[in-house]
């Protein structure tokens, strides 16, 4: 068969196991109260002993932290409060000393109104800089059409002194940048190899789906206020130029790995973006399980996932990227809520089994597992009182736009941020029993959530019944085990609303999954035929395989085997 391009890159990152880092909740060293790159250095073996072997940076660049580093400022500076460039190189010489690859995050829909480029843009029509941003005139003193942003408010920007407005599908202070621009493209391919140059290992590409907007900018179908640019500019008509453009000029020139954040993403569509024959991405983030319990006001909702829904969801994708494509298997990230509040159950009587199940339950179908800090141990949902308590500006937007609207009361607005607000996943990490479970000396910049006296780190390294414990024996498991990086994938009982049941098969090995996703007993709706013998299981007692016990998760493997 005849390649279309050169590749450098190999296929490793198909064996990888991603650990997601938020830095600003990580670890703090210098009592700020804020996490820091040398707080990394300082956990890279907790790293390395979970099992994973890449970590995701979140953004550590300049910014002035509209969005908490997705508003950039400089590409190429680190922000101070994160530590000096120094503090950097350390972090990615240790991190290789380890075998732990480093991507960063790639924010390039929009810049910071504080960068270089969009002040010269904004100082001046005439700027070479003018063009690196997407400005219109007016409608009759209205903006250029009708779209909402993303955050809240019009994605529109009036500009007094230039007369004109910018377009922002995030927050105003987050300018999308023009990459109709040739100019705009080789500032981003320029950024892009000087990370790869310095040794870093890919990038998360953030709302990278966005960042081709449709030809004349047309009004989007009414949405409440404003109009709903998202069919217009998710998957826009040239975003598979760019990625192949980016592709041909950066990435196949390096030996690093891509994710892309696709919100609404099809997996046909997603094919289009990272299947193996396409010269795009690796792979890319679907939310279709994540936004299961979106209810009339989106992801402000008190709606619980339903697990078949959810069953279906995952199945589709494990047979739609099959020997096609590669999948992201996350349950959580810095923009969702805890895994196991969200998809388990948190009960105290419950939370540390159900946590177990959903890692079971997940990581070992097909593709790469990104595990969000915190998860590991179990970490839930936080019990933010009011909204000074929250930090994420989606949330303080929201909650005025629908509270002072008269949508919705404050307190049932505070209801749903505990379940879906993103600060949820962005209290400090809870290392200790001690003060601030350990993350800081100082006062941290988002409360730590109380639970951190039975939930930490250090108590569940001590108790090898923990969830920690177990997701290190999981990921053991999984590590170098051809059926679950290359197998077949199979469910059973699909119409079980309380089992979620599937095969792996590859080349003679078997490997069968059973979880519980309910608190009650949940007898199987017939028993599998052969399946071989136990290798990973939430509960210490054996019990036979008639029936599930509440969010058990049993793992069976068996060489030389037709079926389970
Ligand atoms: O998120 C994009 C995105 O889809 C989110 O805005 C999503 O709609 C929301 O978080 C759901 O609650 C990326 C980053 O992950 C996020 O942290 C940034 O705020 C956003 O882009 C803008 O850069
Ligand atoms: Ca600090």
């Amino acid at each position: 068969m005849q390649k279309t391009y050169i590749s450098r890159q190999s296929q490793w990152w198909k064996d990888a196991v991603v650990y997601q880092i938020y830095p600003r909740s990580f670890l703090d060293t210098n009592g700020d109260g804020i996490g820091d790159l040398n707080g990394i250095t300082l956990r890279l073996d907790y790293v390395q002993a979970l099992g994973a072997n890449v970590i995701w940076l979140c953004p550590v660049y300049a910014s002035p932290n509209d969005d908490n580093g997705y508003d950039i400022s400089d590409y190429r500076a680190i922000h101070p409060d994160f530590g000096t460039r120094a503090d950097f190189e350390r972090l990615l010489g240790e991190a290789h000393r380890r075998g732990i690859r480093i991507v960063m995050d790639l924010v390039v829909n929009h810049t910071s109104d504080e960068h270089a480029w969009f002040t010269a843009a904004r100082a001046d029509r005439n700027s070479p800089y003018r063009d690196y941003y997407i400005w219109r005139d007016g409608r009759n003193g209205t903006p250029p059409n009708n779209w909402g942003s993303w955050f809240g408010g019009s994605a529109w920007e009036y500009d007094e002194a230039s007369g004109q407005y910018y377009l922002h599908i995030f927050s105003k202070k987050q300018p999308d940048l023009n990459w109709e621009n040739p100019a705009v493209r080789g500032e981003v391919f320029d950024l892009m190899r000087w990370w790869l140059d310095q040794g870093v290992d890919g990038f998360r590409m953030d709302v990278i789906s966005l960042i081709s907007k449709p030809e004349g900018l047309p009004d989007g179908p009414p949405d409440g206020e404003f109009g709903d640019l998202s069919p217009l500019c998710l998957n826009g008509p040239r975003v598979h130029e760019y990625l192949r453009e980016m592709n041909a000029q950066v990435l196949s020139r390096y030996d690093n790995m891509t994710v892309g954040e696709t919100p609404n993403v099809t997996p046909a569509e997603a094919l289009r973006y990272a299947g193996f024959d396409r010269g795009e991405l690796n792979m890319v983030f679907s939310f279709d399980h994540t936004s299961l319990s979106d209810g009339p006001l989106g992801k402000w909702s008190g709606q619980k996932t339903d697990l078949g829904a959810l069953k279906a969801v995952l199945a589709n994708w494990q047979l739609a990227l099959h020997q096609r494509g590669w999948n992201c298997l996350f349950w959580s990230n810095h923009d969702q809520p805890r895994a196991v509040s969200k998809f388990g159950d948190d009960r105290p009587a419950f939370r540390a089994r159900s946590a177990k199940m959903l890692a079971t339950c997940l990581y070992l179908m097909q593709g790469t597992p990104y595990i969000f800090q915190g998860e590991e141990l179990g970490m839930t949902n936080a019990p933010f009182e009011t909204i000074a308590d929250c930090r994420d500006i989606e949330s303080v937007n929201a909650y005025h736009r629908l509270v002072d609207g008269g949508s919705v009361s404050g307190e049932q607005m505070m209801r749903y941020i505990r379940q879906a607000g993103r600060d949820n996943a962005r209290t400090p990490m809870q290392w200790t029993p001690g003060a601030q479970a350990g993350f800081t000396a100082g006062t941290p910049w988002i409360g730590v959530n109380p639970n951190y006296r039975q939930i930490n780190a250090e108590a569940e390294q001590a108790d090898s019944d923990s969830v920690l414990c177990y997701y290190r024996a999981l990921l053991r498991f999984r590590r170098n085990n051809p059926v679950i990086r290359d197998g077949d994938f199979v469910m059973f009982y699909p119409e079980s609303d309380s089992i979620f049941a599937y095969s792996r098969q590859f080349d003679g090995e078997t490997l069968c999954v059973f979880c519980n996703f309910t608190d009650a007993e949940a007898p199987l709706p017939y028993t599998p035929p052969r399946i071989g013998q136990i290798v990973l299981r939430n509960y210490s007692e054996d019990a036979p395989l008639c029936s599930l016990r509440p969010y058990e998760a049993v793992v069976y493997y068996a060489e030389e085997s037709g079926e389970c």
